[in-house]
């Protein structure tokens, strides 16, 4: 299996997350999105989204979108519940993430760390208010249970820890959802945490991404 990354990307960091608690390492390509290697064409033929991260699971079959890799390499692993239940448990979560944590919590911190907000006006608030929403509602659910899915820590947890553990680099203060704060602890002392974050490079700021918000 090969991986194709980014390392400022967390959308990429959930994956390596993954990877690490599971004591695996793949042959990895980096591919600069920022610099258009994303949108090769050789690139959109592994995934027409021009995004990352894609696995490669064999030769020539390639698997986006993040969540879908986390539920795929889980497989047979702690990290994906047993139980049915627990199961559509995991991916509500996943779903949620993609919906409503990405165009909010995880927009936001592009934007202010790579000086876009004042590019999008008009879009900058309704964000501001689905990411404190996002965040209450994360808060209100873990008010009743230690990780998101119900059962243990799992790849739920992977997939919203990623943006939420630097929503303060958007503008949210984590302080105001204690129970968001002590979550975070919580995956941070799971064995094999990957404790890594990559820094936008100076070529993020100048890059227009079209339709896409995150990166
Ligand atoms: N829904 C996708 C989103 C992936 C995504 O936004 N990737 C960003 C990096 S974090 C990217 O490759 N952006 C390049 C672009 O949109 O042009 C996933 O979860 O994998």
């Amino acid at each position: 299996m090969r991986l194709y990354d980014y390392a400022p990307s967390l959308n990429g960091y959930k994956v390596r997350l993954l990877l690490s608690h599971l004591g695996l390492r793949l042959e990895t390509e980096w591919v600069d999105i920022f610099a258009g290697e994303a949108s090769t064409a050789a690139f959109l033929r592994m995934n027409p989204s021009g995004q990352v991260p894609v696995l490669e699971v064999r030769p020539g079959t390639f698997l986006p979108e993040s969540n879908a890799i986390l539920y795929y390499l889980a497989q047979g692993t702690p990290y994906w519940p047993a139980d049915t239940q627990q199961q559509a448990q995991a991916l509500r979560w996943m779903f949620f993430e993609q919906e409503s944590h990405q165009p909010s919590v995880a927009t936001l911190r592009h934007w202010t760390l790579t000086g876009k907000l004042s590019r999008y006006p008009s879009l900058v608030e309704p964000k501001r208010r689905l990411g404190h929403a996002v965040l209450a509602t994360m808060n209100g659910h873990l008010a009743g249970q230690a990780f998101f899915a119900g059962a243990g820590y799992s790849i739920a947890d992977m997939a919203l820890y990623a943006y939420t553990h630097l929503a303060h680099e958007g503008g949210f203060v984590l302080e105001a959802y204690p129970q968001v704060v002590d979550w975070l602890a919580r995956v941070r002392s799971q064995p094999g945490y990957l404790d890594e974050v990559f820094p936008y490079p100076p070529n993020a700021a100048g890059y227009l991404p079209g339709e896409q918000e995150v990166a």
